[in-house]
């Protein structure tokens, strides 16, 4: 170990002693401070696959973040995010000085339990940031360094690297770990789902991309030629001129609820945004009255969720359904699927492993952030039963069909974590099958009109929260102080709670007017100022 620190030491010194911390989506921070993080994630991403006798991967990206930043996110081996005991190793081993660097890792290697002698293999893959050139190198150090064999994917979205690490791991079951098997598996679904349908209404084939300057441009044309005529895609903001996610992509859309830079918008458009790693969608489209309609994670999981119910219904199957979201969700999102849809709602924090999780206890676990990021669990129960199903000879024509298409339902989706690609494919199946141009989609509820603001303080930490983020359990105070302020708007709702990702504390509110949602969410911003210790210009 001493001799392996030394080699990754040499090449890649731990620079500044600012400290790092792998949070709700891995490493974040500027690229430049991330050479000898990378290395070492290398030098756990190796342990990891040793212990748990698997390939296991490890992803560059900062995501929807400023081109110069750039991060890192080991995957597990059924393609799920670093299990969260793990995460302590990862903060522990980014922060030690270089001189005790193989004292951490053989402590971890004890702790672990980890057999040294084990083969081990990193599969791992980078965004289009340019400093992602350098950091593959550092990451490729570290794996070397460690004797391992590994794969380099190149350039891949975040989720199509999760699903080569579940395909490698799954004996190919789940599909061959390639990009072209990867394309394969969803364009075959989605042709098979699209040749069903006989009347589509007022669906439209065509879609606009804005893919946000990022990888998901090369990616989704890829995926285009193997869709043949059932979808046209154009692909706009593909980074041949703009800059990664700036005034673009889907957090950019959603968040500031406007057309990105680059998409001249016009009636009878259908758009969609990817975020800068493709982990995330929302679409949107021009209202009748040339207003700008966003139909964003919530409305994607409600028409998922609607589908599915449905679809399961008519094979026949016992199969519970469930659908997780965050705080975030819009009030009418949720109103619409526990009374209209009876789906039943689950709601827990922020970050995609949160709403995994809970979403594997449901035999079909939808889940979606209102950010876009959102993906459809089935479990070994699930799919053993349509297996099963399909192999039964006395179904009805009609059941038989309909799990015939949740079959190729499953099949489209990508399990793994929330997959733009994917996702779009998804929707599309589900508008061309319902026959819904996207004024019907939108027609489902209204959303109630929402603020999302941000508050810099001294330490963020300082506010706690209820595990669902609802509410503040400290500091002392501001939560009673935010539920009198809600008490005085219709249809009044707000929440605060410190980033997972930024050093700010975040402000959510709604209320029944825009004009009340900016409101509310200005005065509890210096609510927070006021008693989190706001720092800067007050807002
Ligand atoms: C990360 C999370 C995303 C979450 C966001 C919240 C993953 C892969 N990504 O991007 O799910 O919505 O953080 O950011 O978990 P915030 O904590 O700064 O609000
Ligand atoms: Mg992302």
């Amino acid at each position: 170990m001493e001799e392996v620190c030394k080699f990754v030491s040499a090449e890649y010194p731990r620079k500044s002693d600012s400290f790092i911390q792998y949070g709700t989506a891995g490493f974040r921070t500027k690229g430049e401070a991330l050479p000898h993080v990378m290395c070492r994630m290398g030098l756990l991403a190796v342990l990891r696959s040793k212990q748990k006798k698997a390939s296991i991967g490890v992803m560059i990206t900062a995501s929807h973040n400023p081109e110069e930043d750039n991060g890192v996110k080991l995957v597990d081996p059924m393609g799920e995010m670093l299990d969260i005991s793990w995460e302590k190793h990862a903060t522990l081993l980014a922060n030690v000085d270089d001189s005790h660097l193989a004292e951490t890792l053989s402590s971890i290697v004890q702790q672990e339990k980890i057999d040294l002698n084990q083969e081990s293999c990193v599969l791992f893959a980078k965004d289009t940031r340019s400093s992602s050139v350098l950091l593959a190198k550092a990451l490729q150090h570290g794996i070397t360094a460690m004797g391992s064999e590994f794969v380099d994917y190149g350039l891949l979205t975040t989720p199509q690297l999760h699903y080569m690490v579940r395909c490698r791991n799954s004996n190919n079951d789940y599909g061959q770990p390639t990009e072209e098997g990867y394309y394969t598996k969803l364009a075959a679904a989605f042709v098979n789902l699209q040749k069903s349908v006989t009347d589509t209404g007022k669906y439209s084939s065509e879609i606009t991309v804005d893919a946000s300057n990022g990888v998901g441009a090369q990616k989704v044309r890829e995926l285009a030629k193997h869709l043949g005529e059932q979808l046209c895609i154009t692909v706009l903001n593909d980074g041949s001129v703009g800059k990664l996610n700036h005034r673009c992509g889907a957090d950019f859309v959603k968040v500031g609820q406007c057309v990105p830079d680059g998409v001249a918008l016009s009636e009878g458009m259908k758009c969609a945004s990817f975020d800068g790693d493709a982990d995330r969608i929302v679409y949107f489209f021009q209202g009748p009255d040339c207003s700008f309609k966003l139909m964003d994670g919530d409305r994607i999981a409600t028409l998922v969720a609607g589908f599915l119910k449905s679809l399961v219904a008519r094979t026949g199957l016992k199969l519970n359904l469930g659908l997780v979201q965050t705080a975030y969700a819009n009030g009418s999102s949720t109103s619409y699927i526990t009374e209209t849809l009876r789906v039943p709602v689950a709601c827990v924090a922020t970050g995609v492993k949160h709403l995994h999780h809970r979403a594997q206890q449901f035999e079909i676990g939808v889940y979606f952030e209102a950010n876009g990021h959102g993906t459809v669990l089935f479990s070994d129960i699930a799919e053993r039963r349509v297996n099963e199903a399909l192999k039964n000879s006395s179904l009805s024509p009609e059941s038989r069909a309909a799990v015939e298409q949740l079959r190729l339902v499953i099949d489209l989706i990508n399990q793994t974590v929330g997959d733009a690609l994917s996702d779009m494919l998804l929707v599309e199946t589900i508008l061309c099958h319902s026959g819904w141009g996207m004024q019907n989609w939108y027609d489902c509820y209204t959303d109630l009109p929402n603020r999302q603001l941000k508050v810099k303080v001294k330490d963020r930490n300082i506010i706690k929260t209820t595990p669902d983020e609802t509410q503040a359990t400290t500091p002392a105070g501001l939560q009673s102080a935010i539920d009198k302020l809600v008490e005085k708007y219709q249809c009044g709702r707000s929440f605060v709670r410190p980033s997972g990702t930024e050093d700010i504390v975040r402000v959510y509110a709604e209320a029944d007017t825009q004009e009340n949602a900016d409101d509310l969410g200005h005065k509890v911003c210096l609510l927070v100022f006021d008693m989190a210790g706001g720092i800067g210009d007050k807002p």
